[in-house]
């Protein structure tokens, strides 16, 4: 019995330690301007992806049947992650963990879509067959917002809130870095854009220094309106 569990755990590591390609780190530092200099903000949802230059046709993905499920869930009035970064192809469920009516939609960029009313308990999918930033909104309550990102690669992650981002099992090639963090704007994004070269050896790429500016926190519902204030005798917007 014994031995039998040491095989179990020599092949085990034995696979893992094959794991394929090296792991790409960094850490992101968010400074805020203005006031009196820079203070440290929230390091967290910065997302990093590289995509092969050499081999843009090569296997990216399994087919979305079986790949895991990826879900941006509604829940306590908000969405849960509030950034969500998946490979283009992907479908994501959208399901309502709350006890009232939500309506997503994304309807400015990226991929666009409204899902229409639906209650406590139900769910929705969303194919995401094009790369873009998807702004997600809900149409009953304005306070809810969502970022999904759909990259044509596997190999991408967020940053945790201490600003660690790690990308494993990236194989040895050239690839373009893109960095996407929602307080920045489009040129400082742009400017970020880079290449990255794998080899077998691990890759740091040091602290990676974010200017944050402040972005509009209001938007316009699905009709291109402001949001109505709240019709308590509506089952759609009941509160909990
Ligand atoms: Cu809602």
């Amino acid at each position: 019995m014994y031995l039998r569990w040491l095989v179990v755990t020599v092949l085990v590591f034995g696979a893992f330690s094959c794991a394929q390609g090296a792991t790409v780190s960094a850490r992101v530092a968010r400074d805020e301007g203005g006031g009196n200099g820079t203070r440290a903000h929230e390091n967290g949802n910065v997302v990093l992806w590289l995509t092969p230059i050499d081999s843009p046709s090569m296997p990216m993905l399994p087919p979305a049947q079986t790949s895991p499920r990826t879900r941006l869930v509604q829940k306590n009035k908000s969405f849960e992650p509030h950034v969500l970064v998946v490979p283009v192809g992907s479908l994501v469920e959208f399901p309502n963990r709350d006890p009232f009516f939500h309506n997503v939609f994304s309807l400015f960029e990226g991929k666009r879509f409204d899902l229409g009313l639906y209650e406590a308990g139900t769910t929705r999918d969303v194919h995401f067959d094009k790369p873009g930033v998807s702004y997600i909104f809900c149409n009953i309550h304005p306070e809810m917002s969502a970022v999904v990102i759909a990259v044509e690669t596997a190999y991408y992650a967020t940053s945790d809130p201490r600003g660690e981002i790690t990308i494993r099992d990236v194989p040895a090639g050239r690839y373009t870095l893109r960095v996407w963090y929602e307080a920045a704007l489009a040129e400082t994004l742009n400017s970020m854009t880079r290449e990255v070269t794998v080899s077998e050896d691990n890759v740091a790429l040091g602290v990676l220094r974010l200017v944050s500016v402040k972005v509009a926190q209001s938007h316009k519902n699905k009709y291109g309106r402001e949001y109505d204030p709240p019709a308590p005798d509506s089952p759609a917007y009941q509160h909990p």
